[in-house]
Formats: structure tokens, C-alpha cells, sequence
């Protein structure tokens, strides 16, 4: 079993970076449509046996050294009361609109959020020596498809809510705050041996905004699991001008997406923060030798200390997994301690 993945998670400058892809466990694999084929995507978040099998699923086909648990950002919300259906994206039976909504909301015990995906953790566990991610969505992203209903490109209804009636928008970032820690501990409580938190949609907020509505939220979650002692990951998406509020986050790791070299985000981080990304998702469309350039020119930016070799966002549904197993081979045979020593020649 490898530990690169927790030793450069804790802020190691490993020789060799871990790799693994966000969504590696999805609509990209055949094997996954062959499953999901037979059964609807709550179904297999539901049912212990086929989130566990559909989680490996990447494993065999991959040398990766992370995996990621398989649930969604929404697998915890209908414990609220709140009806979700997935076509393909969620979609809410009655958006959250009003403080009489939220106040209206179940407060569940741990145990009762999401015993399946606890179980699910068990057997993961069980079956593979890789380490596991468990991950949940941050407020302001589960908030995003709360209250429009559904995703969308401007969160026009949510983001006139942060305005017209701020206490509420509070409020309801409070419970899904609340939520957020209960699942989270009880996923480490089952074995999960990292943590991410998915801020999606993060970027639509200026940083005014973001310390406001996101920051506090996040900061109550991320220290709720310091105590566990797993390293925690935080994303936001089209997020570079958040990086002061993000170096503010009590997080190990910060993943970031494609749009900025990790040479520029690292001068804005802490000291020892390790970074996580961030190949373009679409450079898996590209000839196989401009990829790999592009994957160089990543592991390049970021040789100047820890680094998790991943994508900037998830993989695309189209993405051929050979050029992902290319991808992965490239990253694990270069070795990036030598990649600093030309630099510096
Ligand atoms: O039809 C299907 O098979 C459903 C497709 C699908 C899958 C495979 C959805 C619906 N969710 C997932 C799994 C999933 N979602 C995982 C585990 C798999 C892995 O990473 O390997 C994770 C971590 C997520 C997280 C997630 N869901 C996020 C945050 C990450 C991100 O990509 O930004 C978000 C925003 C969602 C919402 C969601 N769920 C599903 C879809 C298609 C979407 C996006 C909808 C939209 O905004 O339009």
C-alpha cells in the first residue's frame, strides 16, 4: 500500500507526487454506465455494496493513490427533509425560499444522515489498502442547488436571497453548516482517512461576498475535523481572486483549478500548504503528446513543495480513461525533486 497520497496530503515534498482524479469513479467508465444501466444514481449511492464496488471501479484500471468515496455533495441533504432527484444533475421538489423553510427543517441525529454511505466506508475499507476520501459540499455550493432547485450557470434565486434577506441566507448556511459536520465526523468515525469539502461554485462570490456567506461556514466545518487529525482539502472553482479569504482556511490541502499555475497560487498560500490540481479537464481531448506536455508543465509549477497531482475540476462524461491511465503513468514516472534540480540549473 502507498502513503504517498496522506505523506504529501500532511505537507511532504514527496520525490514522486500522488495522483488521483476528481470524479474518477463516474459517467467516463464503462463499467460504471454498465452499472448504473440496472440502477438509478440514488440507488447506487443508497445501496453499500454498489457504492463500494463502483468506487473501486477506478482502482483496478488505475495505479491511483487516493480514492474517492462514491455519494454526492446531495447525499446528506435529504436527511433535512428536503426531496432530491438526480436527472442527470439534482433537482429539489420544492427549492428552499423562505426562513419559514428553513426553519422548517429536520435536525437529524449523525447516525440517521446517511447510514449507507457509513456502511459503504466499511467495506471500502475493507477491500482496498488505498487510502479513502470522504468528502461532502460546502454550504454556499449545497445552498447554490437548494434554493434555484437545480444547477445552473448564475444562481440568480440564491444570490437574491444573500441580498434581499441575508439573515435568511444565513440561517440556512448555519443548518447546512450543522449538517456538514455531523456527516463529516461520522465518515472518519467509519474510516474515511481524508476529507474534502466541495465549494463548486465559490467563484461566483466576490471576496467581500465569500467572507461573508462561505468563509465563516467553511472555517466552522474544516476546525469541527481538526480534532480527527485527517488532512483536510478544500475546493472552490474560478477562484483565484479568493486566494487571500482561502489562505485564511485551516486546511492541509487546497485544490485549485487549471487557471492559474500552482507556482502562482503556492506565493499566496501558507508556508508547507500542500496544493492539489490541476490539469485541464479538456486536456484529456488533446493529442496524446500535448497532454503530456501540459501534465509536465503541471508537475512542473508545482515542484516547489507538497503536491496531489489531480485534474482542476472533475473528468468530463466524453474523456477517453486511456488517456486518464497515460496521464496517471506520466506522473508517477517523473520524478520531481530532479524536475526542480534542472530548473535550477
Ligand atoms: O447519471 C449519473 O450517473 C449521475 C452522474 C453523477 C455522478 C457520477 C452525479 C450527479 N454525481 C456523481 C458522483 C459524484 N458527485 C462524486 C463521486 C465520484 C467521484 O468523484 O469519483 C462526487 C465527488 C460528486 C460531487 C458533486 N456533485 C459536486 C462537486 C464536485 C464538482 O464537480 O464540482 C457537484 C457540484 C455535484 C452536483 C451534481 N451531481 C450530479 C451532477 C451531474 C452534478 C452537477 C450538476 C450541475 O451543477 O449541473
Amino acid at each position: 500500500m502507498s502513503d504517498l497520497f496522506l505523506r504529501a496530503a500532511r505537507g511532504e515534498n514527496t520525490a514522486v507526487a500522488p495522483v488521483w482524479c476528481m470524479r474518477q469513479a463516474g459517467r467516463y467508465l464503462p463499467e460504471y454506465r454498465a452499472l448504473r444501466a440496472q440502477h438509478d444514481f440514488w440507488t447506487l449511492c443508497r445501496t453499500p455494496e454498489l457504492a463500494a464496488e463502483v468506487t473501486l471501479q477506478p482502482l483496478r484500471r488505475f495505479e491511483m493513490d487516493a480514492a474517492i468515496l462514491f455519494a454526492d455533495i446531495m447525499t446528506p441533504l435529504p436527511a433535512l427533509g428536503v426531496d432530491i432527484d438526480f436527472r442527470p444533475g439534482p433537482v429539489v421538489a420544492e427549492p428552499i425560499r423562505t426562513l419559514a423553510q428553513v426553519e422548517g427543517l429536520t435536525t437529524p441525529d449523525a447516525k440517521d444522515i446517511a447510514p449507507f454511505t457509513m456502511e459503504a466506508i466499511q467495506r471500502i475499507r475493507a477491500a482496498t489498502d488505498t487510502p479513502l476520501i470522504g468528502f461532502g459540499g460546502a454550504p454556499f455550493t449545497l445552498a447554490c442547488y437548494l434554493v434555484e432547485g437545480k444547477g445552473s450557470k448564475d444562481y440568480g434565486a440564491w444570490r437574491t436571497m444573500m441580498r434581499a434577506e441575508p439573515e435568511t441566507a444565513e440561517r440556512l448556511l448555519e443548518r447546512l453548516a450543522d449538517l456538514t459536520i455531523a456527516y463529516l465526523l461520522e465518515q472518519v468515525a467509519s474510516g474515511a482517512q481524508a476529507v474534502q469539502l466541495f465549494d463548486s461554485w465559490a467563484g461566483l462570490l466576490s471576496e467581500t461576498q465569500y467572507r461573508r456567506f462561505a468563509l465563516p461556514a467553511n472555517t466552522r466545518i474544516l476546525k469541527a475535523l481538526e480534532a480527527c487529525g485527517v488532512p483536510r482539502i478544500y475546493i472552490a472553482v474560478d477562484a483565484w481572486h479568493l486566494m487571500p479569504a482561502l489562505a485564511e482556511l485551516p486546511v492541509e490541502v487546497l485544490s485549485v483549478d487549471w487557471r492559474v499555475p500552482l507556482d502562482r497560487v503556492r506565493a499566496t498560500q501558507p508556508a508547507g500548504r500542500c496544493l492539489q490540481g490541476n490539469l485541464d479537464p479538456t486536456a484529456l481531448f488533446a493529442p496524446r503528446n500535448v497532454l503530456l506536455e501540459e501534465v509536465d508543465a503541471v508537475l512542473r509549477a508545482g515542484k516547489d513543495g507538497a503536491h496531489i497531482f489531480n485534474l482542476g475540476h472533475g473528468i468530463l462524461p466524453g474523456a477517453d480513461p486511456e488517456a486518464l491511465g497515460a496521464v496517471v503513468r506520466r506522473v508517477r514516472e517523473t520524478d520531481r525533486h530532479a524536475l526542480k534540480a534542472k530548473g535550477e540549473a
